[in-house]
């Protein structure tokens, strides 16, 4: 297949087209960079040193002979580079991640929740429109997020996409009607996500297009098969108050001897998945793309469920690391079950990564390792969701950081 990989020098876009090129697919990527750059604004960085784009994929042809095309340009708002590089490169499928995908970036100012709903917003329905004017039948395969769903479970398990509603009609009869599961973001990113869905159900309606909308949740690792060939292949490891998710935030704090920040009481239970397991899902989503005329597929990409308390825990037992309850900077539910259906990927063959020690390991390992390359005063969580939040900051960070 030839597959454009949307924001294919990001997190999980780096991994997911070396895999893909592993797998003999022919990968292109578009990336306009705009997250490299938001490390610049935030004045921090990843922790692993990652490559220049250009350097990346040269080692990538060193060492496999694949080659990987790359083209430098924001499809949120360079519409007709769109439809030119399908016309040029007459792509099988997209795969897009091309979007500012971090909450508490999104939260901390009027003018990053109006860039996170311009650019998510907008490169959605650029994409969806280039297509259609392409005419073209090209498979999309997007990566949405669990946090459409909000985090309840109204006593059920979480399906994949869709719910079978019954309405009571004027007449007294019942009728049974397949339904949106009902958006509940929190966050203005989640939101552009919950749009993202929109989007995706009115162009597969009116022009057939072909969707696997992908609901991820929290991805956590580094590392895969093919970024460890060779240092420059590495892939970014977020830690910052914006950008580092929890698991990987609380793996990093131990190895640097920073507080573990878990936020409230850390009663906040989300889905993860393994980085591994996030390249896989990809590749299963494109070898089995919707048949003409089918609905949008929905999957649930996500291994399992943690509480956050849990997993400071489970981290503290095996780093030694401290834990610091911090005030919680977002206006979320203190405490939450959830329970996920993911029985799709499990049924097409995904062997689930889950938490286990080595792999927790493997990640303490990489971030010891780059250690000396943290600035300590960019791990709190700054960003608050309304005026009545308080930043992250363990107490005894406030007296050794000048992050206030
Ligand atoms: P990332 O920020 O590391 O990567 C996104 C890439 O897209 C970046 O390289 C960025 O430069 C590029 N990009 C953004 N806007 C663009 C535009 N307008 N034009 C061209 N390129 C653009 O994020 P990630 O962690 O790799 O996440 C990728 C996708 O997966 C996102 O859509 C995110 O919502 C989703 N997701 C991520 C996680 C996670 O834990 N990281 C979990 C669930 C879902
Ligand atoms: N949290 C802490 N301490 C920290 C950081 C986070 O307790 O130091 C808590 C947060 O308050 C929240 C939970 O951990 O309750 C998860 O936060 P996160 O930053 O790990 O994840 P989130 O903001 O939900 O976003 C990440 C990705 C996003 C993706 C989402 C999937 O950045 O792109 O969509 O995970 S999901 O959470 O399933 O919606």
């Amino acid at each position: 297949m030839k597959v454009v990989v949307l924001g294919g020098d990001g997190f999980c876009g780096w991994p997911t087209s070396l895999h893909l090129s592993q797998l003999g697919h022919e990968v292109v990527i578009v990336d306009d960079l705009s997250r490299r750059d938001i490390d610049n604004e935030l004045q921090t960085n990843s922790l692993t040193p990652i490559a220049p784009i250009d350097k990346r994929l040269e080692a990538w042809k060193e060492l496999t002979g694949n080659e990987i095309d790359f083209y430098n340009f924001d499809i949120a708002h360079e519409y007709y580079l769109l439809e030119r590089l399908i016309d040029a490169e007459e792509p099988d499928a997209f795969v897009h991640f091309a979007e500012q995908r971090a909450a508490p970036y999104s939260m901390k100012s009027g003018r990053t929740k109006r860039y996170t709903v311009d650019n998510n917003v907008n490169a959605t329905h650029n994409l969806l429109c280039s297509i259609v004017e392409s005419g073209r039948d090209i498979h999309v395969v997007h990566l949405g997020t669990m946090g459409v769903y909000g985090y309840g479970t109204a006593g059920i398990a979480i399906p994949e996409g869709y719910l079978d509603v019954e309405i009571p009609t004027p007449n007294g009869d019942r009728i049974v009607q397949e339904i949106l599961y009902p958006a509940s973001p929190g966050s203005v990113y989640h939101t552009t996500k919950t749009l993202d869905a929109l989007m995706f159900m009115y162009y597969n309606k009116n022009d057939g297009l072909r969707i696997t909308d992908l609901h991820q949740g929290i991805v956590w690792g580094t590392n895969t098969d093919e970024t460890m060939r060779d240092e420059r292949l590495i892939n970014r490891f977020d830690y910052d108050g914006d950008y580092g998710t929890v698991l990987n935030r609380f793996l990093m704090q131990a190895a640097v001897g920073y507080p573990l920040t878990v936020h409230g009481t850390g009663g906040q239970t989300r889905a993860f998945i393994h980085i591994n397991d996030t390249v896989r899902c990809v590749a299963i989503a494109l070898d089995n793309p919707p048949e003409p005329g089918d609905r949008v597929k929905i999957f649930n990409q996500t291994t399992e469920t943690h509480r956050v308390r849990d997993l400071a825990e489970k981290v503290a037992s095996l780093t030694g690391a401290e834990i610091a309850f911090v005030p919680n900077p977002r206006n979320e539910d203190a405490e939450n079950d959830l329970n996920v259906r993911n029985d799709t990927f499990l049924d097409l063959g995904l062997d689930p990564t889950t938490l286990d020690e080595g792999l927790l390991r493997e990640v303490t390992a990489v971030a010891e390792r780059y250690k000396h390359r943290c600035d300590r005063s960019k791990i709190p969580c700054m960003s608050t969701w309304t005026r009545a939040q308080k930043p992250g900051v363990p107490s005894e960070a406030m007296d050794s950081t000048n992050v206030l």
